[in-house]
């Protein structure tokens, strides 16, 4: 008896050391998240960002009369589009990839495309369905009908309205058109205020700051568009290039709505910006915003181009599309949208680094798996996710530098695009980077941000592909790294 008391007591010693080591281990204690740094998106400018082609339609009573810029005197009885069918519009943006589309509900000549209580100039004037029509009602229910979401553009500068002028008297109009479509019209996602307005037209104050928080009271997840937001800002050009440096942020203080001069600051942005206001490129697939007889769709190639230079560079790329005056998009436009929504599949449908390992210069929280792991493994740049990361530790840079690379499986496909995203939800953070294929640099740029496209010269087949961020406010967090071959430029290894 006396003898077996020392083992029995081992025993038990040992069954209480292996209780507590399993239910330490079951409760380790995951790490969390790295801080944000500021300033970050709010979730409707995420949103946003994820869609990252949308639509405009320009259509109006320029579409009658051959011109881009109407002068406001132009007879209502001109509006007579024979088969006006929006549904036709939308299945147009959703072959090219959009999510939202967003129609100019009245352009600088003033006309309503809605039956608008405050002016007489408005398809109710028209011959259009009698005069019973609504071309805003027309768009949102065939939006909503094809899932899309809906956007209104409504200009400021107004050269039909006699009010035009008047501070007090115009903004009220505005104002009140402003209520008329945002709680007439269901939910909209988006709303463009234009900066243009003529050299030599009528000096007019517009009250900015009363119309944005309007349009918030009244739509609470909208994104508000002008050259400097709040949410969304004009990337400076209307060519749909943004530039090699892009940031998502500005100080909005530096921006004065309309006036020239800030093209250079709006491409950029501004990497000390405390503004979170990320650029959005407009662009028309044809010459003009508005349809003309005589102009064609940019082919295929140009489209790529604007969009490597718009979602490659961290900006939403907003294609236009114009409908005729039978108010249709025509067959040879909704081809070429089908043409590069199909060509973006093509190319982003297949990743080749699937079935990569990852490692890095360090993972935040350590390298256990599961449970209690730290969560911010390397590898998450592929898992498809944009809410799962890699994150290094916070030494990691002032040591080694950051790194992470991806080793492919042996005969992995050949590419010529490589993919860099940011978890910008914590922040926009990579300043500089470079990109290595089996120790050869490839590629090399400055910001990232929600995503980077990088189109090598040529395909290159090397499995260690290996991106240094050489320099960044704060750890970098990519969300993830993609590997791609575009097969619509000219490959010397193909
Ligand atoms: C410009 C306007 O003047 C064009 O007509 C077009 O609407 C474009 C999107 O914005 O500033």
């Amino acid at each position: 008896m006396a003898a077996g008391r020392p083992l029995l007591c081992l025993a038990a010693v040992a069954l209480a050391a292996a209780v507590l080591v399993s239910s330490s281990e079951a409760w380790r204690l995951a790490t969390p998240p790295p801080l944000p740094v500021l300033p970050i998106p709010s979730a409707a400018q995420l949103k946003w960002q994820q869609r990252e082609v949308i639509m405009f339609f320009h259509f109006g009573m320029n579409t009658f009369t051959d011109s881009e810029w109407g002068t406001g005197t132009e007879d209502p009885s001109l509006f007579r589009p024979a088969g006006l069918n929006a549904t036709q519009w939308m299945d147009a943006a959703r072959a090219a990839g959009a999510s939202l589309a967003i129609l100019v509900a009245k352009h600088h000549d003033g006309f309503c495309l809605w039956p608008s209580a405050y002016t007489a100039h408005s398809v109710r004037a028209s011959p259009w369905l009698g005069g019973h029509g609504d071309v805003v009602a027309e768009f949102v229910g065939a939006a909503s009908a094809r899932g899309v979401d809906a956007g209104i553009y409504l200009s400021p500068w107004d050269r039909h309205d006699e009010r035009y002028g008047k501070e007090v008297a115009y903004n009220e109009y505005y104002e009140a058109q402003l209520h008329e479509l945002l709680t007439g019209y269901g939910s909209v996602s988006e709303i463009w205020f234009d900066g243009a307005k003529g050299k030599n037209a009528t000096n007019m104050t517009y009250h900015f700051q009363e119309w944005f928080q309007t349009v918030k009271q009244l739509q609470r997840s909208i994104n508000i568009f002008s050259d400097d937001g709040p949410d969304v800002r004009w990337v400076g050009d209307e060519k749909g290039f943004a530039g090699t440096t892009c940031w998502s942020t500005v100080n909005r203080s530096m921006i004065t709505i309309g006036e020239a001069g800030i093209e250079k600051y709006l491409n950029e942005g501004d990497q000390r910006g405390s503004d979170w206001v990320p650029p959005e490129c407009d662009v028309s697939i044809r010459p003009g915003w508005f349809w003309h007889k005589n102009e064609t769709a940019k082919p295929l190639s140009q489209l790529l181009e604007i969009y490597y230079n718009s979602v490659g560079r961290n900006c939403v790329l907003l294609l236009n599309a114009p409908p005729n005056s039978t108010g249709l998009v025509e067959d040879a436009d909704v081809a070429r949208l089908r043409e590069f929504g199909e060509a973006i599949a093509t190319i982003f449908g297949t990743d080749l680094a699937a079935g990569s390992s990852a490692r890095a210069s360090s993972e935040r929280g350590g390298r256990r798996r599961g449970r209690g792991g730290g969560g911010f493994a390397a590898r998450n740049v592929l898992d498809g996710r944009d809410d799962t990361y890699w994150a290094p530790t916070a030494e990691d840079g002032r040591r080694n530098g950051y790194w992470i690379e991806l080793r492919r499986p042996p005969a992995s496909g050949a590419f010529n695009v490589v993919r860099i995203q940011e978890h910008v939800a914590l922040g926009q953070r990579v300043e500089r980077h470079e990109v290595y294929v089996d120790g050869a640099p490839v590629a090399n740029g400055t910001t990232v941000g929600h995503k980077r496209l990088h189109r090598l010269p040529c395909a290159v087949a090397g499995r260690a592909v290996r991106i240094w961020i050489t320099a960044a406010r704060g750890p970098p967090l990519l969300s993830a790294v993609g590997l791609h071959h575009d097969p619509f430029v000219a490959d010397d290894m193909m």
